[in-house]
């Protein structure tokens, strides 16, 4: 007979914590959100943690270079999306792994025989005014000019006429060579009272940008994810079948940190790609597998030597997958059982392995829930799909700013290695959408303002790190009615702004 949970499947938005006693201490600046992101022997710490619980989802809407610089300078991670071609990914794990504050990759770039339409649909496109020439349009291509809009004028040109004919030349333009700091790089900006000016390595190849605009509003990062070189760190999305070539692929472009990307992961599959990195590469390169959503799932990753267990099915914004196949787990039910599982795992061996909440968070207490619930940090894709840093299109539909998010599972990425059972190449049948999320401004302004009410919410409970509110946490179930009093109620609503703002 099929076995069946006493318990209803339960979501965040099902529960609400119950104030602890504060002391004076508890002040929001007192709060750490540090957290361990691979298992470790009880006594020691762990190899990888973070400044800030939240990692980016495995997704292409969601996870690429920029979007990675953007997290690690907040104290998270990223997990580079793995439903591109091996060598577009590493790529990415390179960019960011060689990203200096102030060096910004050219995103706008041009070939010398392209003409000055083509020019003007690119800057239309990046909405950037100054173009890198290089011979082969690349942004590391050779350099031989640049364009900004001092260079052309539109009513007395033809759009037909040769970026080379007036672009600035190399011989003319002032550059900094590879290697020099950023104080050098300004320095040449103001001596030379230029915009921006280009670097370049030995071979004339660019290599990257400094601007003027970039000088004042740089930022302070208090709580920076470095490695050990002073690097930003990074993580990677690897799946079941071709890890044989994108691991060792991903490792030497410098991932810190692998996560198995499928959305149901208690299979064999699992093993075999995890015991793979074990006989390859020992314990020196770091795996988180999932998703799992109950107490067998996550004995069967643990044993399989997974560094950390990631769960959740079917509860992400763009997902369907309860809909297609009848699978799944409320997200919140599924994290409490795993969180037991894991603290009886401990007790039982002495090794703590971190466990990922990943997708469904709506408003930014549910954070705070599934901290509280044991999970270790928190895998989002919609929150950070909404920021200018995602590499997803910003649109205006019908006067509001959205950017575009879609699953994994979507037509749209074609992921079918994500929902891999065997069998064919191909995704067999949807299991997510294609969707518009509403645009919300900076990741870092973000990141903050939802912190700092998780910071807050933790304070009510009494506790000043992650640890002390999972002990601490008094959780209470609430019914229909009473959420409907959780939001405002019985007024008239001046403006709604401020929902918005939440989600
Ligand atoms: P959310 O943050 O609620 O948008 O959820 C993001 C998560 O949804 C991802 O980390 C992944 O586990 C899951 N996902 C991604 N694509 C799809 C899909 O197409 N069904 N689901």
């Amino acid at each position: 007979m099929a076995e069946y949970f006493n318990e209803p499947s339960r979501t965040f938005s099902e529960y609400l914590l119950v104030p602890g006693y504060s002391s004076k201490e508890c002040r929001v600046d007192n709060v750490s959100l540090a957290t361990p992101v691979v298992k470790f022997r009880k006594g020691e710490e762990s190899a990888i943690s973070m400044k800030i619980p939240l990692v980016s989802a495995i997704m292409q809407a969601v996870s690429d270079d920029k979007l990675a610089v953007a997290l690690a300078k907040e104290g998270g991670i990223s997990f580079i999306y793995a439903s591109q071609t091996i060598e577009n990914q590493a790529a990415m794990i390179r960019r960011v792994k060689s990203h200096k504050a102030g060096f910004v990759t050219s995103d706008a770039n041009i070939r010398p025989d392209q003409t000055l339409g083509e020019l003007l649909e690119l800057k239309k496109r990046t909405g950037h005014s100054t173009t890198a020439v290089t011979e082969d349009g690349t942004a590391e291509g050779k350099l031989v000019g640049i364009v900004t809009s001092r260079d052309y004028r539109i009513s007395r040109m033809s759009l037909e006429t040769k970026v080379k004919e007036f672009m600035t030349p190399f011989e003319k333009l002032i550059y900094v060579k590879e290697g020099a700091t950023l104080s050098e790089a300004n320095d040449v900006l103001w001596d030379n009272k230029l915009n921006t000016v280009p670097v370049i390595d030995d071979n004339q190849r660019l290599t990257h940008f400094v601007f003027r605009k970039d000088y004042d509003t740089h930022k302070a990062y208090p709580n920076e994810l470095l490695d050990e070189h002073k690097r930003y760190m990074v993580g990677a999305g690897v799946n079941t079948r071709d890890y044989a070539e994108r691991i060792p692929a991903l490792v030497e472009a410098g991932a810190d940190v692998l996560c198995i990307d499928s959305s149901e992961g208690f299979s064999e599959w699992q093993k075999d790609t995890l015991d793979f990195v074990r006989e390859k590469y020992g314990d020196s390169v770091k795996i988180g597998a999932g998703n799992v959503v109950d107490r067998d799932g996550f004995n069967y990753l643990a044993e399989a030597g997974a560094d950390f267990i990631k769960i959740g099915i079917g509860g992400g914004s763009i997902c369907i997958t309860r809909e297609q196949k009848g699978i799944g787990r409320g997200q919140a039910s599924a994290v409490i059982e795993v969180a037991q599982a894991r603290n009886e795992y401990y007790e039982k061996t002495g090794i703590y392995i971190p466990i990922c909440s990943d997708g469904g968070i709506v408003y930014d207490y549910h954070m705070t829930l599934a901290l509280a619930m044991g999970a270790d940090f928190i895998m989002l894709g919609r929150y950070f799909s909404r920021f200018d840093e995602s590499p997803t299109n910003k649109l205006n539909i019908n006067g509001n700013y959205v950017k575009e998010y879609w699953g994994e599972g979507s037509n749209r990425a074609r992921n079918w290695q994500r929902y891999d059972m065997g069998g064919d190449s191909k995704l067999s049948f949807e299991e997510g959408v294609d969707s518009y999320v509403p645009y919300a401004g900076a990741l870092s302004d973000n990141v903050r303002y939802s912190l700092q009410k998780v910071k807050s919410t933790m304070c009510n409970c009494g506790a000043l790190t992650i640890p002390e509110l999972q002990k601490k946490a008094k959780m209470t179930i609430v019914s229909a009615t009473s959420i409907v009093e959780g939001g405002a109620h019985d007024v008239i609503l001046k403006e709604t702004s401020n929902s918005s703002n939440m989600r």
